[in-house]
């Protein structure tokens, strides 16, 4: 139960991406006029999205930040008519102040690519009883891609993941709000993202919902060929499906048609039915 939604984790849930920015790596321009945005939002529902993720700032390699401002001058009609229709909506932001902007406006879940950067968030989420995602991310994106370097990434990642849940906790965030995610692409090698998805199992067993973001992200171009992002969500639908075959709970798409296709074939051969 999320800020009075129900959202059962008996299915994998479909989270459907929604940049609300002109600079975004898949979408960036394409729906910066509100309605145009709104649009976007209800056809992700009408798709097969369980949850809408509204951006006012991308997090893409390279990025520049946004203020606080702007980001909430962009996500605010979309997230408020979204919401007053009554579709669930994520809020994908590091930032207090929007966050807070976003779950005034009926917003339900804060997905946080810092990883509760800011200390204001946990007691944010506990404050509202929404629900959050909390995303590992080495360095910040205008420079995360020039070098990550990791011993263990998968070790590395779940401690992070395990101690911010914790620290979240003892702010007063309820367990069951918590999602993780270890943050496909953000300060991460084409084999760290490999070697993530191969052993996602071991993130599921830390014992929180775990949310897994590849959708039409750098790595599928590459070892696809695909260079333009929007064709590569047949890529992005194997990921899915392995996914969802080593327990991911949440995926998070920029086209919720295939992704919904390949969480019903996995989800069929994992439980045979
Ligand atoms: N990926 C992106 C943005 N937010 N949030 C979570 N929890 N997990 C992710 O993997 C994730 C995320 C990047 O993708 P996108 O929003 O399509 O692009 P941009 O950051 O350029 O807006």
């Amino acid at each position: 139960m999320i800020r009075g939604s129900e959202l059962s984790l008996e299915a994998t849930l479909i989270m459907g991406v929604l940049n609300v920015t002109p600079d975004s790596f898949s979408d960036g321009g394409r729906y910066v006029s509100a309605d145009a945005a709104i649009e976007h939002g209800l056809a992700l529902v009408a798709a097969g999205a369980h949850i809408v993720d509204v951006g006012g700032e991308s997090t893409r390699p390279g990025a520049e930040s946004v203020s606080v401002d702007d980001e909430i001058a962009r996500i605010s009609p979309v997230v408020g008519e979204l919401a007053r229709r009554g579709v669930i909506v994520s809020i994908d932001t590091a930032k207090p102040e929007v966050a807070e902007v976003a779950i005034d406006l009926g917003a339900s879940i804060i997905n946080d690519v810092s990883g509760f950067g800011d200390e204001r968030m946990p007691e944010l989420v506990a404050a509202s009883g929404a629900g959050a995602v909390v995303m590992h991310m080495q360095g910040l994106p205008r420079t995360m891609q020039q070098a990550p370097v990791y011993g263990d990434v998968v070790g590395e990642i779940c401690a992070f993941l395990e101690a911010r849940a914790r620290d979240a906790m003892r702010a007063g965030v309820p367990r069951e709000a918590i999602a993780i995610d270890p943050g496909i692409g953000f300060g991460k090698t084409i084999d760290h993202n490999l070697e993530i998805l191969r052993r996602l199992d071991e993130f599921v067993a830390i014992g929180y919902p775990v949310m897994v973001g590849t959708s039409r992200k750098a790595f599928l171009g590459v070892l696809t060929g695909r260079e333009v992002a929007s064709d590569r969500d047949l890529a992005t639908a194997v990921t899915v499906a392995m996914a969802v075959e080593r327990g991911a709970a949440v995926v998070r798409v920029h086209d919720p048609a295939s992704a919904l296709e390949a969480v019903l074939v996995a989800r069929a051969i994992v439980s045979g039915s």
